[in-house]
C-alpha cells in the first residue's frame, strides 16, 4: 500500500514537472518564422531571445494603482465604439493594412495582462518617492486603432499617475481623423493633427514643442508598457539630464501577440552601411556586470523609445528636421548626444514590448530607399568626419543622391562643440570594426610609371608592374581611403610642412596631421601643409611642393587594380 503510494507520488511529480517544462516551451517557442525582406528585420528574430528563467514567472496583474484609476481612466471615451468601427470584414487579409495580424490585436482587447520579464531583482530597486512627471509622446500614421489604444491604456495603467503629465499624439495626417480625435476624450490624452504627411522626424518635435513636462518619453504607437517600466528611466534622467536612456525593448509578434521577453545582454549597434541591429554587449563589460538591474551603455538606441530631458533635447537641436518619413534619425540624434556630451543607456528594469514587422504599411512619397538614402546621408555627412567614406562603401548607392542642405546642423554641431567621429570611435563603439583597408587598392599612376614605396625612406617612380590582381606587387599597391594614403598599415606622410620636404612611409595614425591627403582634381594635396605631392621626376626623390594641377609631375592617375 504504502509503495503504490510512493509511485503515485513519484509520478505526479514527474508530470508536475513534465508540465512545468511544456509550460515554458510554449512560451518560448519561437514566433514567425518567414524570411525577412528588409534589413531592418533581419535581427529581430534574434533579438527575440528566449525567456531568461530569472525573470519573474508571474503574470502581470495591473499595477496597484490601475484599480483606483478604473473608471476615471477613460473619461467619456466609448471604447467599444471605438473599436467596433473598424472591425476587419469577414475575408479581409488581416496583414493588409498594418502588416500585423489585426484580427488577433483585435481579439485581445484593450487591458490584457502580460508576463512581467523582468530579472527579478528588479523588483527591489528603489526609485525616490517623487520624480518629475513626463510627457508621452506617440506619433502615428495609420494605426491599427487597438494597437494605438492598448498602447495609450497601457501607459495610464502601468505608470503611477502623477508621473504621467499628458499622452501627446501627432496624427500623421492619417486616413481618418477621428482615429485620433476621439482618443482625446480619454483624460490626459491630447491630439494635434498634421495638415500634410510629415513622418515620424518632424511629428516628434511638433509633440515635443508642445509637451509641458520637463521630461520627454517617445512611443511608437503598437507598444505594450510592462510593469513600472518608466521609474527607472525618469530616475537617471532626473540624476543626470544628459543621459538619454531606453528600456529592453520586447517583442510582441506580429502573428499572435504573445508578447517575448527579449535578452538582457544586447545593446545597439550598426555597421557601415547604416543598418540598426541588436549586438551582444562586449564580453569584458558582460563579464563585470555582476548587477542585472544596472544600465548597459549604448552605441545607438533603436530610436523609437526613449526618455529624455525636454531643456536637453532642445539643446542639442531636437532632431534633424529635414529627415523625411521614416528611419536614420536614431543614428544622428545616437552621434550627437555621444559626440556633444551626453550618453546613452539601455535600462534593463524597464521592459516595454513592441510590434516589430516585415514591412513599412504606410507608403513613402519619395520612395523607401530614397528616403532612407537621404537620410543617412545627413546622418554621415554631418557626423561621421572622413569615416563617412566607410559608409559610402558599403551604400555605394548613396553616392550622387540628393540630400539637401546641412548647413544648419554642421553649424548646431560647431556651436555644441562637440568631439570627433574618430573620438566616439574609440571611446563608443570600438567594436565597430574598419573594414578591410586593402578591400579596393589602385595603382598610383603617372604618365606610364607608378608610384613605388621600397621601405620607409625610398618612395619613387617606377615601371608599373604587370601582372594583375593579387600577383601586382605590393610596392605599388595604395589604399586611398581619405585623409590616408596607405599601402595596408603604412601610410604617406611628409617629413616637415614645407615646400620641398620630402615624404615617407610610416605606421597609420589617422590623427597625424603629417599623414592626411586628398585627392584635389588630378593632384594629391597634403592637407595641413595644402602643398601637392610632386614626383619631381627629374631632381629627387618625391616631395611636396607648392600645387600646380597643371604640371605633369603632380598629377596622379589612381587606377584600381582588378
Ligand atoms: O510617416 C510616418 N509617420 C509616423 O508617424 C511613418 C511612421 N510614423 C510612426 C509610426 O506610426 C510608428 O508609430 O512612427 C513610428 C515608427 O514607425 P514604425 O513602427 O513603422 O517603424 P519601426 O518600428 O521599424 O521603427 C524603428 O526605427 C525608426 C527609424 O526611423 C524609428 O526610430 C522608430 O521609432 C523605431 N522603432 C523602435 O525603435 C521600436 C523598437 C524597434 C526596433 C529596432
Ligand atoms: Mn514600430
Amino acid at each position: 500500500m504504502r509503495r503504490i503510494r510512493a509511485n503515485a507520488i513519484a509520478i505526479l511529480t514527474v508530470a508536475w514537472i513534465l508540465g512545468t517544462f511544456y509550460y515554458l516551451w510554449q512560451d518560448n517557442k519561437p514566433h514567425s518564422s518567414s524570411s525577412a525582406s528588409e534589413p531592418r528585420v533581419a535581427d529581430i528574430r534574434r533579438h527575440a531571445a528566449h525567456r531568461d528563467d530569472r525573470t519573474i514567472p508571474l503574470i502581470v496583474t495591473q499595477s496597484p494603482w490601475a484599480e483606483q484609476q478604473q473608471g476615471q481612466l477613460i473619461g467619456s471615451f466609448d471604447e467599444k465604439a471605438y473599436l467596433l468601427e473598424k472591425q476587419l470584414k469577414a475575408g479581409d487579409d488581416p496583414y493588409r493594412d498594418h502588416a500585423f495580424n489585426l484580427a488577433e490585436s483585435d481579439r485581445l482587447g484593450s487591458e490584457r495582462a502580460i508576463r512581467d520579464t523582468r530579472h527579478y531583482r528588479c523588483a527591489s530597486v528603489n526609485y525616490d518617492a517623487t520624480l518629475p512627471p513626463t510627457s508621452i509622446i506617440i506619433t502615428f500614421n495609420n494605426e491599427a486603432r487597438s494597437t494605438l489604444l492598448r498602447t495609450i491604456k497601457s501607459v495610464l495603467l502601468r505608470s503611477p499617475p502623477s508621473l504621467i503629465q499628458e499622452i501627446i499624439l501627432i496624427d500623421d495626417f492619417s486616413t481618418d481623423p477621428e482615429d485620433c480625435q476621439l482618443l482625446s476624450q480619454i483624460p490626459k490624452v491630447r491630439c494635434l493633427r498634421n495638415g500634410r504627411r510629415e513622418g515620424l522626424i518632424r511629428s516628434r518635435v511638433r509633440g515635443a514643442d508642445s509637451a509641458s513636462a520637463s521630461i520627454l518619453t517617445f512611443l511608437d504607437s503598437h507598444c505594450e508598457v510592462n510593469t513600472d517600466w518608466l521609474q527607472p528611466m525618469i530616475q537617471r534622467v532626473k540624476e543626470d539630464r544628459t543621459r538619454v536612456v531606453s528600456p529592453i525593448i520586447d517583442v510582441i509578434s506580429l502573428d499572435n501577440f504573445a508578447y517575448l521577453a527579449a535578452s538582457a545582454d544586447l545593446r545597439g549597434g550598426f555597421d557601415w552601411s547604416l543598418h540598426f541591429k541588436w549586438e551582444q554587449i562586449p564580453i569584458e563589460q558582460k563579464m563585470s556586470r555582476n548587477d542585472p538591474t544596472l544600465p548597459i551603455r549604448t552605441p545607438v538606441i533603436a530610436g523609437g523609445i526613449f526618455v529624455m530631458d525636454k531643456s536637453w533635447f532642445n539643446h542639442l537641436g531636437q532632431y534633424d528636421t529635414h529627415m523625411d518619413i521614416w528611419g536614420g534619425e536614431n543614428f544622428e540624434l545616437s552621434f550627437r548626444v555621444w559626440m556633444c556630451g551626453g550618453s546613452l543607456e539601455i535600462l534593463p528594469c524597464s521592459r516595454v514590448g513592441h510590434v516589430f514587422r516585415k514591412r513599412h504599411p504606410y507608403d513613402f512619397p519619395e520612395g523607401n530607399a530614397l528616403t532612407y538614402i537621404k537620410n543617412t546621408r545627413r546622418a554621415a555627412e554631418v557626423w561621421m568626419d572622413e569615416y563617412k567614406q566607410y559608409y559610402y562603401s558599403a551604400r555605394p548607392s548613396a553616392q550622387g543622391k540628393a540630400f539637401g542642405s546641412i548647413a544648419d546642423r554642421l553649424t548646431l554641431r560647431h556651436k555644441l562643440n562637440c568631439k570627433s567621429f574618430h573620438w566616439y570611435m574609440e571611446n563608443v563603439y570600438p567594436e565597430l570594426r574598419i573594414p578591410e583597408r586593402d578591400a579596393v587598392s589602385s595603382v598610383l599612376r603617372q604618365g606610364g610609371l607608378c608610384l613605388e614605396s621600397l621601405g620607409s625612406d625610398s618612395l619613387g617612380l617606377a615601371e608599373c608592374s604587370k601582372g594583375s590582381g593579387a600577383m601586382r606587387p605590393q610596392s605599388q599597391r595604395w589604399q586611398l581611403v581619405e585623409p590616408l594614403l596607405r599601402q595596408q598599415d603604412i601610410c604617406l606622410a611628409i617629413t616637415a610642412f614645407t615646400a620641398g620636404s620630402k615624404v615617407k612611409m610610416e605606421p597609420c595614425n589617422m590623427k597625424e596631421p603629417r599623414q592626411k591627403w586628398k585627392q584635389k582634381g588630378p593632384t594629391l594635396q597634403h592637407v595641413v601643409s595644402g602643398l601637392c605631392l610632386d614626383s619631381q621626376l627629374s631632381v629627387g626623390p618625391p616631395a611636396i611642393a607648392q600645387c600646380w594641377p597643371q604640371l605633369a609631375s603632380q598629377v596622379w592617375e589612381p587606377q584600381l587594380i582588378t
